[in-house]
């Protein structure tokens, strides 16, 4: 019976209105202890809250019976899967507690929850890391230490590789914690190797700042949200020392370039604002950078402090020349980056009242942009305010309105930015991963830092990958946790009271299916007609109108939006846009004219970022490879000028897609340019491969209130957040289940040491 165990002087959750969770103890009982009172711990004007319930009728509402409390000594525990009562309230209580006391880190069964405290806290020196090397955790405070430990020792036990995955929503403190995380492997292998940092480690170190100053910028959620994905993996020989590492990315947001794009208050990447605060005299002059920060439109808005921004410069200019970047290359980074900012300034007008856009030659931006971008300047003023297409066997010419072709031309800074991303990360990685390491690789940790799901007021193409991403690991993590423990426990005839956890494989499908949004957002985005409004349509008749009941549970539209019941949340996708990002691209003309341009730098930038891009699609391979699943080609790839016929098969190759978008259907689908979803898709796809041959170990990061202030901790979010990562169902189950396997053999030999003590 369960209103028996409610005997007056229980412990209990009352679920009050305003207060939430509140403390209660069970005063009496009447009716067969069916009405209870409780007195809760609170007082409002000066006397004890009581409240009267009866169980039968919370029952019948279909409401929860009030959970049972914790003793207070329960409050402390290290790990949250020790607690008698569990239940959401009894678990916040631990947490919150614990980060009263400026505890941040608690287990919780097998996952490490983190919760922000947006102070610097004393835990992660080099007194720390000797602390936390070589021991177990059971013996230690919880701390992203003792994980990193155990992916160490466990390599080292089984030689198989590792990796941490570490979630939560946007400033819960994934960077941070995989910065720590990095440092801690990289001292204990210095340890294992007797020397001191080796050029390798430091220059694996030195890939945070590269990555931060050209990957993270100021969001409203956080003053450096990383603006991509990324997969670290650092490689082990047999000695357990660092010989190398390899990065793969995810996704970044090209939308930030454009300041048409950005929200109000947040800031284009970190770089931009580094170059024009911290460049020299002699750097500047070439670039046109005399002048203030304000007056470039990609960076308005954007407050900074100069001296701040030019401290960072000189760590991101340190950290690009440890990795081996030279000089030159720096500067010519630098010159792209430059004329990409005053591409942003080259202003587009309207002629007279009609909406046709005008660029005049004598444009002073445009005139810098192209000189420092090395494009041909007629040519690229043409077709930014006019097209070409095809009909009835002519060529029709029309001129873009005001808004298209400034669209153009931010689209061209975009193409040029994601492009110098992608070289720089190609650069990073032949650094790292050099012939020498990959012939001593014996086993990799790696560190998974990838967006955690996003919910926001108007969500697009961004939030809709970074949420299928979500899906794909939560699955992987509830596959993981749930699905094989159960299994294991029922094919050794364990006593075993299954558990209830939700499946999140049909929204999945619903995303990846043979049908599913991502196929018809590809297929859309390949037609010549495909716009926004026709992707919805098709998504309607596919997913609502013909296969209809399946997919319609996780699945509904309006005429400009749909909305996709996710494990975490229901979010709605505005369809506006999603077409235009996920082609990603510049018209054919303008890719051409890249291709054709001066500086030689830009044409071996823009050659190499597509062909990672396709790399990134042929690495679709049925089978990777144990280990190397996830690597990139480590050879760095020559950086010649490309002759006349070279260029003109990249175009063709490159511009097949769209020749399909201007001119109707021709060409294979194996020429086909991938898109953004597709690139996407595959990428996660190698990233799962991978990750199921390693073992997995979790953080799940916490953000403990919206306005970042220190030790403040909001109950209602933090329990949001708690619930969204499955840490409850993972200590329903670690407390049903048995939380040590040991082999019968390690059993034994434990026996055996013990009688033997
Ligand atoms: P995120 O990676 O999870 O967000 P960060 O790791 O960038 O979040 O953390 C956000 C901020 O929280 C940092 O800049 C620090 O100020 C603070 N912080 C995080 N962890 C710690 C810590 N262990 N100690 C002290 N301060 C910390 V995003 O990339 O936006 O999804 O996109
Ligand atoms: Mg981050």
């Amino acid at each position: 019976m369960a209103d028996s165990i409610y005997a007056q002087g229980t412990a209990v959750w009352y679920d009050d209105k305003e207060l939430g969770w509140t403390d209660g103890v069970v005063t009496s009982t009447e009716v067969n202890g069916k009405d209870v009172t409780i007195t809760l711990s609170n007082e409002r004007q000066g006397k004890p809250v009581v409240v009267r319930t009866s169980l039968d009728a919370i029952a019948n509402n279909d409401r929860k019976l009030p959970p049972l409390r914790n003793a207070p000594e329960f409050d402390d525990v290290e790990d949250l899967a020790s607690i008698p009562h569990l239940n959401e309230p009894s678990l916040l209580r631990v947490i919150q507690a614990r980060y009263a006391q400026e505890k941040i880190y608690t287990f919780s069964g097998i996952v490490l929850v983190a919760v922000n405290p947006f102070t610097k806290v004393p835990l992660y020196g080099a007194d720390a890391i000797k602390k936390y090397s070589g021991k177990s955790r059971e013996n230690l405070e919880p701390h992203l230490f003792s994980i990193a430990e155990e992916t160490y020792t466990a390599m080292r036990q089984t030689r198989r590789s590792q990796t941490v995955i570490i979630s939560g929503e946007s400033g819960a403190g994934k960077t941070e914690s995989a910065k720590y995380i990095m440092r801690y492997l990289a001292s204990v292998s210095e340890r294992a190797s007797g020397g001191g940092a080796s050029t390798v480690e430091r220059r694996i170190l030195a890939t945070n700042p590269i990555l931060e100053a050209f990957g993270n910028a100021k969001t409203m959620r956080n003053d450096n949200s990383s603006r991509f994905g990324k997969y670290i993996q650092i490689l082990f020989d047999e000695s357990h020392t660092i010989v190398g590492a390899r990065i793969q990315t995810y996704l970044l947001e090209r939308a930030r370039i454009s300041s048409l794009q950005l929200v109000r208050g947040e800031r284009t990447y970190h770089i931009f604002y580094q170059l024009v605060a911290g460049a020299s005299a002699a750097e500047r002059e070439p670039l046109s950078l005399n002048r203030p920060a304000s007056e470039f439109s990609f960076l308005a808005g954007g407050s900074f402090d100069q001296d701040a921004e030019a401290k960072n410069f000189q760590t991101t200019k340190h950290a690009l020349s440890t990795i081996g970047i030279t000089d030159h290359q720096m500067t010519s980074v630098f010159t792209l980056l430059a004329g990409l900012l005053h591409l942003g300034n080259v202003e587009i007008r309207q002629y007279h009242t009609s909406p046709d856009a005008i660029l005049d030659e004598t444009e002073p931006s445009l005139i810098t942009a192209m000189n420092l971008l090395g494009i041909d300047l007629k040519e690229f003023r043409k077709w930014t305010t006019q097209k070409f297409f095809a009909a009835r066997g002519e060529n029709i010419r029309s001129v873009r309105t005001v808004a298209q072709a400034r669209s153009v031309r931010d689209g061209v800074a975009k193409f040029i930015y994601a492009c110098i991303f992608d070289w720089l990360i190609t650069k990073v990685n032949s650094r790292l991963e050099t012939n020498e390491s990959m012939t001593k690789e014996q086993a990799f940790i790696a560190v998974l830092d990838i967006y955690g799901f996003e919910h926001f007021e108007r969500n697009s193409f961004e939030q809709f990958c970074i949420n299928y991403a979500n899906e794909k690991l939560q699955h992987q993590f509830t596959s993981h946790v749930f699905k094989i423990q159960q299994k294991e426990y029922a094919s050794e005839d364990i006593n075993w009271q299954s558990i209830e956890f939700s499946d999140n494989q049909p929204t999945i499908d619903l995303i990846e299916g043979r049908l599913g949004i991502l196929s018809i957002l590809d297929e859309e985005s390949r037609l010549a007609a495909g716009a926004d409004t026709t992707f919805i349509e098709k998504l309607n008749w596919q997913l609502l109108g013909s296969t209809g009941g399946k997919a319609s549970a996780n699945f509904r539209s309006t005429p400009d939006s749909f909305t996709v019941k996710h494990y975490a949340h229901s979010v709605e996708y505005d369809v506006e846009g999603f077409l235009e990002k996920n082609r990603a691209t510049v018209p054919e003309e303008h890719l051409e004219l890249i291709l054709k341009s001066t500086n030689m730098f830009l044409r071996a930038v823009v050659e190499t970022s597509i062909n990672s891009g396709k790399r990134a699609m042929e690495s679709r391979a049925p089978t990777p490879p144990p280990m190397m699943a996830a690597s990139v080609p480590s050879t760095p790839r020559k950086m010649r000028p490309m002759s006349g016929i070279g260029v003109q098969n990249l175009v063709a190759n490159l511009t097949n897609g769209l020749d399909r978008v201007h001119h109707g259907p021709k060409g294979g689908a194996g020429a086909r340019k991938p898109t953004q979803c597709s690139i996407f898709r595959s990428s996660l796809k190698l990233l799962m491969d991978t990750l199921v041959q390693t073992d997995i170990h979790y953080i799940r990061c916490i953000k403990p209130n919206e306005n970042r202030e220190a030790w403040a901790l909001d109950p209602a979010l933090t329990l949001a957040q708690l619930r969204a990562c499955g840490v409850l169902e993972t200590v329903r189950i670690s407390l049903s289940g048995y939380p040590n396997r040991k082999t019968y053999e390690e059993f034994c030999s434990r026996c055996v040491s013990f009688l033997t003590q």
